[in-house]
C-alpha cells in the first residue's frame, strides 16, 4: 500500500516537471521531430524542436529530437461538435493548413472524428457504416495542453473514465503532405496495424518502433529479429486491451502512404502524407465486439463457396499441364483430401492474361475432368495487361481506363509509340511478367467502363477455360524495375518506366517526407517497384499518390463483382494486396514467405491479424514459398495449415516439389490433419456464415475469448476456430510436444491418443506427434456440427450430419449449423434473402438425463440438408438409457452397433439412420433421454 502511494507521487512529480519545463520530455513520451535520417542539434532546433540526447538506458529508438509537448494548433472557434483550429507550430514539411476543421459525431456506439477540411482527398471506398451497438459508450472532450492554449482532445470510455486517446502528448501537424497526430494509450496491449511481420501478436511498446503502411510487392521477412517493412496491403486499424480487460478499437481511414510509431508512453504517433484523418473509435467492450463494430463500419466479409474451404494445391513452375496432372493425381491416389488444383502464371501464353500457353492445350479438357471429380479450379490473373493484344484492344474499344500520365508531355514516346494501340494515349506503361510493356487497369474509374471490360475479359476466357475461382496477384500494383529521371532526355533513354525525381513534376514522387517505407529501403522512392505517384486514376480525377493503396482493393472488388457473369456461381477471389473492406470481396494469402520455421511461426499471427482486419479467409503458403522446404517443416506446416481458413500448399518456381505426396510422412500427417478439417467443415462454414451475416471473426487469438486472463494477451502460437476449437500447432524444428496454454475453462482433447480427456488449466505440455493429429482441443459448453469426411468437400457435404456436444459443468451447451447450396450466388450480397437453413442447438443435462433442442432460425424449403444421424457427447458423467430416447415425444430406435457409453472418458455416442430431419419443415426438435442409473 505504502509503495503504491509512493509511486503515485513519483508519477505526479514527473507530470508536474513536464508541465513546467517544456525543455525536456521523459524518454518514454517523446514525439519524434526528426524521423528521417540525418538528425542533428541544429537541424532539430531550426524546426522548433527540442534536442536532448537520450541516455543509453533509454528505451530503444528514443528520439533525441522531439516536439515540445505544448505544440500543435490552437482553437480559433468552437461549434457544435466541431472546432476550427489555427496552426501554432512550425511544420518541417510544408505549411500547416489553417484554419483546420475538426468534427466529431457518433454512429451508434462508434465515435467518429474527422480532422481535415472538406476539400481534402477522401478515399472512394463507400463503406456501409452501419451504426454499431454496445453496452458501453465513448465521450469526446477537448482541452488544452498544460498551461498553454494548444488544442488537445480525449476520447474516454464513459463507464470507467479510461482515456482511449489523449492527444495532450502534443506534436500535431497538418500540412498538405505531412499530417501527424500523437496520443497517449491506456495500455501497452496493442494489436493490429498491417500488413507487417509480427513475431508476437502483441506489439512491443517497451521500445519505439515505426511501421510504414504502403502497399508494396515486398515479401515477408521472418528471418530477422525485427522487420518493420510494409508488405502488400495497408490496414490502419488496431485493438487495445485496457488494464481491466476491456477492449476498444481504432480505425483511421486514409489511403496515402502512412506509418505508425508506437512507443513506451505508452503512446502512438500516426503520420500520413495526404488526405485527412478520418477516425472511428469502437468501444467493444470485448475484442470480438470491437471487430464486429469495425466490420459494421467497413463491411462484412464475403461468404466463400463451400469448395473453397477444401485443401488447395498450387505451385509456380509446373512447366506444363502434365506436370500439374501428375502432382494432383499422386496426392489423390494417397487419399489426401483435395478440392482445388491451381495454375500459376505458367498456364498463360507469354504471361498474357486471358490466354493459354502452348504446353497447356489440354487444360480445358482437364478442367472438365476435375469438375467431374467434384474438384474446382483456381487460376491466377495479374492486373497489368500487355498493350499489344486483343484483351487490351477490347479495353481501348470499351473506353476502359488505365493509369495514365497527367500530361502528354510526360509520356515517354520512345516507348509509347512502339504500340499502335497505346500510341495516342497517355497510358502509363510498365513492365511486369508479359514480354512487352503493360498497362494497369484503373479499377477506380467511376464510370464503370474499366470494371465492365474486366468482367467481360473473364467471361470470355471462362468460355475457353471454365475456372471456378480467381487468384489476383501483383496488385500493389507491382511493376518491375521502375527507374528515375531528372530530364526528359534521361527519361527517353530508359527502356523502362521511370519517374521524375527533380523539377516541378516530382512533387508527388519525391514529397518532403516520403515515410519510412522509403527511408528503410536505401536508394528507393515511393514509386520503386510500382508506378509513378504522379499518375492519374479514377478516370483522371485523382492522383495515384493518393489511391495507390487502394489498387488491390479496387481490383478485388472488380473481380468479385464480375463473378455472376463469369462463373455464375459463388466463388472465391484471393488477393495479395488488401485494404480495409477487402474482405467483402475476397480472401488473402500471406504472400511470398520462405520455407523456414520462423515463417511458419509468423503465419499463425498473420492469420489471426487478418481476421481482425475483416479478411477471415486467409492462410499462408503451406511448406513455404521461397527456398527449399523439407520433410519436417512441410509436415508441421500442413498440420497448422489444415486449420487456416484458406488452406493452400504453394511453392516458388525452380524449387523442388513439396506437395504432400513427396514424403510419405507428410502425406500421412496431411491426410490426418485435412481429414479432421473436412470432418469439421460444417463448423468452419458456419463460422464463415456468421462472419458474412453478422460481422464476426473465424479465427481468434485466445485473448478474444479470455481478455481478462493476462496470460492470453501475448499467446501468439495458438488460436481458436470461433469460440470452441483450440489449435496448438507444433512450430519448431525437433519439437515433440507443445507447451500450450489452457485458459481456465473446460477443455477436452480431440487428439486420438488422449481423446475426450479433460485438460488442466494453465500451461500443459501436450504431445505433438509427427504421425498423428495436431494438438487440437474443444472447449466445454459448445455444440459443433460436422460431417463424415470424404476426400472432396463435394462428397463430404452429402454425408449425414453429426453433432459434437461438449459438456461444461452447470452450464448449457450451444452452437449452430449453417447449410446452403454451397456454391449458389448470393445476389447483391443480400445474405438475408439467401436460401439457407440455420439451426441453433442447445443441450442441457442434469442427474436425470439430457435434452438437445434444435431451432431453425432461418429456414428455406429450397435447401435440403442431410439428416442429423450421430451425436457425440464429451464429459457426460453417466450412461444414458439408450432404450429411452424420445424425439419430440416419440421413441427413437438407436443403432446399437454404433451407440455406446464409455465411462472411462465419459463419452456418449448416439447413432440412428435418418434420426433427425434438418429440413425447413421441421423448424424445431427436442431429443431427450434419461440416465440409466436414475430411478424416478
Ligand atoms: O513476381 O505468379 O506472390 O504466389 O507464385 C512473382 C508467380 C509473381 C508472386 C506471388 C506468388 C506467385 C508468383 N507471383
Amino acid at each position: 500500500m505504502f509503495l503504491k502511494k509512493g509511486s503515485t507521487i513519483v508519477v505526479l512529480l514527473l507530470v508536474f516537471y513536464q508541465n513546467t519545463n517544456s525543455q525536456s520530455v521523459d524518454v518514454s513520451k517523446r514525439v519524434d521531430c526528426y524521423p528521417e535520417p540525418g538528425a542533428s542539434q541544429d537541424a532539430c532546433q531550426s524546426r522548433g524542436c527540442i534536442w536532448t540526447e537520450a541516455p543509453s538506458s533509454s528505451p530503444v529508438g528514443t528520439p533525441w529530437c522531439y516536439y515540445p509537448t505544448e505544440s500543435g494548433f490552437t482553437v480559433q472557434s468552437t461549434g457544435t461538435n466541431s472546432f476550427v483550429l489555427a496552426a501554432k507550430t512550425k511544420n518541417p514539411y510544408g505549411n500547416n493548413i489553417s484554419p483546420l476543421n475538426v468534427k466529431y459525431s457518433s454512429n451508434g456506439a462508434t465515435l467518429l472524428l474527422t480532422i481535415g477540411n472538406d476539400d481534402r482527398y477522401v478515399p472512394p471506398v463507400n463503406f456501409p457504416k452501419k451504426p454499431s451497438t454496445s453496452t458501453e459508450s465513448l465521450k469526446f472532450t477537448s482541452g488544452t495542453i498544460g498551461s498553454s492554449d494548444v488544442f488537445s482532445f480525449k476520447v474516454t470510455r464513459a463507464s470507467t473514465g479510461v482515456a482511449l486517446w489523449d492527444t495532450s502528448i502534443g506534436g500535431m501537424q497538418f500540412a498538405d503532405k505531412f499530417i501527424q497526430i500523437a496520443t497517449y494509450l491506456p495500455s501497452k496491449n496493442i494489436y493490429g496495424f498491417g500488413d507487417h511481420i509480427h513475431k508476437k501478436i502483441r506489439h512491443n511498446l517497451d521500445r519505439y518502433t515505426t511501421w510504414p503502411m504502403f502497399a508494396r510487392d515486398i515479401g515477408p521477412d521472418s528471418g530477422s529479429a525485427l522487420s518493420t517493412q510494409n508488405l502488400y496491403g495497408v490496414h490502419p486499424f488496431y485493438m487495445c486491451i485496457e488494464a481491466d480487460g476491456k477492449a476498444h478499437g481504432v480505425f483511421i481511414l486514409n489511403s496515402n502512404a502512412q506509418e505508425v510509431e508506437t512507443g513506451p508512453g505508452p503512446h502512438l504517433l500516426y503520420r500520413t502524407i495526404g488526405g485527412r484523418i478520418d477516425m472511428a473509435f469502437f468501444p467493444g467492450p470485448t475484442p470480438e465486439q470491437v471487430v464486429n463494430q469495425y466490420l459494421q463500419h467497413i463491411g462484412f466479409p464475403f461468404l466463400p463457396a463451400y469448395w473453397a474451404l477444401g485443401y488447395q494445391l498450387c505451385r509456380w513452375g509446373y512447366g506444363n499441364l502434365d506436370a500439374m496432372k501428375t502432382v494432383i493425381s499422386r496426392n489423390q491416389a494417397l487419399g489426401i483430401p483435395l478440392d482445388v488444383p491451381y495454375a500459376d502464371i505458367d498456364y498463360m501464353n507469354h504471361y498474357e492474361d486471358f490466354t493459354e500457353g502452348d504446353n497447356w492445350s489440354g487444360f480445358p479438357a482437364y478442367t472438365q475432368q476435375i469438375h467431374a471429380q467434384g474438384l474446382h479450379l483456381i487460376v491466377i490473373f495479374d492486373p497489368a495487361v500487355e498493350v499489344d493484344y486483343a484483351s487490351f484492344q477490347r479495353g481501348i474499344n470499351a473506353d476502359a481506363s488505365f493509369i495514365e500520365w497527367a500530361r502528354d508531355d510526360q509520356v515517354p514516346h520512345n516507348i509509347q509509340d512502339q504500340y499502335p494501340m497505346a500510341k495516342n494515349t497517355k497510358i502509363m506503361l510498365g513492365n511486369v511478367w508479359p514480354d512487352r510493356n503493360t498497362a494497369f487497369p484503373d479499377f477506380l474509374d467511376p464510370r464503370n467502363n474499366t470494371n465492365a471490360w474486366w468482367a467481360g475479359e473473364f467471361a470470355q476466357f471462362h468460355k475457353t477455360l471454365p475456372f471456378d475461382g480467381m487468384w489476383i496477384d501483383m496488385n500493389e500494383p507491382s511493376n518491375f524495375d521502375t527507374g528515375t529521371y531528372n530530364t526528359v532526355e534521361e527519361q527517353l533513354a530508359s527502356a523502362k518506366l521511370s519517374c521524375p525525381i527533380t523539377g516541378s513534376d516530382s512533387s508527388l514522387d519525391v514529397p518532403p517526407y516520403p515515410t519510412q517505407a522509403v527511408y528503410q529501403r536505401n536508394g528507393e522512392y515511393l514509386f520503386s517497384k510500382t508506378l509513378c505517384m504522379l499518375g492519374k486514376t479514377a478516370h483522371r480525377t485523382r492522383d495515384f499518390y493518393d489511391t495507390k493503396n487502394l489498387y488491390g482493393w479496387s481490383e478485388a472488388r472488380a473481380t468479385y463483382q464480375a463473378i455472376p457473369q463469369v462463373t455464375g456461381k459463388r466463388s472465391a477471389v484471393i488477393s495479395r494486396s488488401t485494404f480495409p473492406s477487402s474482405g467483402r470481396y475476397g480472401g488473402h494469402w500471406l504472400g511470398d514467405n520462405t520455407a523456414r520455421w520462423g515463417d511458419l511461426q509468423t503465419s499463425v499471427i498473420g492469420v489471426m491479424e487478418f481476421n481482425m482486419f475483416g479478411v477471415p479467409y486467409v492462410g499462408s503458403d503451406i511448406c513455404g514459398f521461397n527456398g527449399v522446404s523439407n520433410e519436417e517443416l512441410c509436415l508441421r506446416w500442413h498440420q497448422f495449415g489444415a486449420f487456416s481458413p484458406f488452406s493452400r500448399d504453394h511453392n516458388s518456381e525452380g524449387m523442388p516439389d513439396q506437395d504432400p505426396a513427396v514424403w510419405p510422412s507428410v502425406a500421412n500427417a496431411a491426410k490426418i490433419a485435412l481429414t479432421f478439417r473436412y470432418y469439421f467443415l460444417p463448423f468452419l462454414y458456419s463460422l464463415h456464415y456468421n462472419a458474412a451475416r453478422y460481422g464476426h471473426t473465424v479465427i481468434r487469438p485466445l485473448f478474444f475469448e479470455f481478455p481478462k486472463d493476462e496470460e492470453t494477451l501475448n499467446i501468439s502460437e495458438q488460436f481458436l476456430w470461433g469460440s470452441a476449437l483450440m489449435i496448438a500447432p507444433a512450430l519448431y524444428q525437433g519439437q515433440t510436444s507443445v507447451h500450450a496454454y489452457f485458459p481456465s475453462d473446460t477443455w477436452y482433447s480431440l487428439q486420438p491418443e488422449t481423446y475426450g480427456q479433460k485438460m488442466f488449466s494453465g500451461f500443459n505440455d501436450v504431445n505433438a506427434p509427427l504421425s498423428s493429429l495436431t494438438p487440437v482441443f474443444v472447449r466445454g459448453g459448445f455444440v459443433l456440427p460436422r460431417q463424415s469426411p470424404g476426400t472432396t468437400t463435394t462428397a463430404s457435404r452429402l454425408s449425414p450430419f453429426e453433432l459434437l456436444i461438449t459438456v461444461k459443468t452447470n452450464a448449457a451447451s450451444s452452437g449452430d449449423l449453417y447449410y446452403d447450396g454451397g456454391d449458389d450466388l448470393i445476389p447483391n450480397d443480400d445474405i438475408e434473402q439467401h436460401p439457407r437453413v440455420h439451426w441453433q442447438f442447445s443441450f442441457t443435462s442434469s442427474i436425470a438425463g439430457g435434452v438437445l433442442t434444435g431451432n431453425c432460425e432461418t429456414c428455406s424449403t429450397a435447401v435440403r440438408p442431410p439428416t442429423l444421424d450421430i451425436i457425440e457427447i464429451l464429459g457426460y458423467p453417466s450412461s444414458p438409457n439408450f432404450n429411452g430416447f424420445k424425439l419430440d415425444g416419440s421413441s427413437v430406435t438407436l443403432d446399437m452397433t454404433k451407440t455406446s457409453y464409455n465411462s472411462a472418458n465419459q463419452r456418449v455416442m448416439i447413432s440412428a439412420r435418418n434420426m433427425i430431419s434438418l429440413m425447413a419443415l421441421k423448424k424445431k426438435f427436442t431429443l431427450s433421454f434419461t440416465n440409466l442409473n436414475v430411478y424416478l
